[in-house]
């Protein structure tokens, strides 16, 4: 199987002002199709896994036969197509709150509010460049924390819920250095939350 770049459901400049559109361009256009077209390369060396399912792939990734380099090329890239695939799919200007989940956060974390200030704090002190994650884990409780790089929650079989990019190439044009900025404008364009 042969990935390629899964186009945007929405145009680049639809989530102004709070992501610019030639960051969405350049993020998409660039940075995920280069994930895209390395983890092709990686899965052609390995036939007999290809058709498996990424998230399958990331979940049991030691009993792959990927070569020492080729399963770190494998688990950046690929978790790279898949954590992006899935944060264009979260955003939008027009909200579609999700109810059920709204509820479990309120339940979990004691309100909403108090959940968007612990994913911001985890956003904005994740060292260097990864994201940070609402997943259900593998109890089936939410939990919140950053990973590093492409790491992708699908390594320790956790499903993620929401994700939040911020390598310096999701915000940078715009905010330069201020990540927080970006991280508290970000809610406005999550469409799953009110
Ligand atoms: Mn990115």
């Amino acid at each position: 199987m042969t990935y390629s770049l899964p186009p945007l459901p929405y145009s680049y400049d639809s989530l102004e002002p709070y992501i610019d559109a030639q960051t969405m361009e350049i993020h998409h256009s660039k940075h995920h199709q280069a994930y895209i077209t390395n983890l092709n390369a990686v899965l052609a060396k390995y036939p007999q896994i290809a058709d498996r399912k990424l998230e399958e792939l990331m979940e049991n990734l030691s009993q792959q036969p990927f070569s020492e380099a080729d399963k770190t090329f494998f688990k950046n890239n690929g978790g790279g197509h898949l954590n992006h695939r899935f944060f264009w799919q979260i955003m939008g200007k027009e909200k579609q709150t999700d109810e059920k989940l709204t509820e479990e956060i309120k339940k979990k974390f004691g309100s909403l509010e108090e959940f968007k200030k612990l994913f911001s704090q985890t956003a904005v002190s994740q060292f260097g460049s990864g994201w940070a994650w609402l997943v259900r884990n593998k109890q089936g409780n939410l939990d919140v924390y950053s990973t590093a790089n492409q790491d992708s929650p699908h390594l320790q079989g956790d499903i993620p819920l929401i994700g939040l990019d911020v390598w310096e190439h999701a915000y940078y044009l715009k905010y330069q250095n201020r990540r927080n900025e970006y991280v508290e404008n970000w809610w406005h364009i999550l469409k799953l939350l009110p």
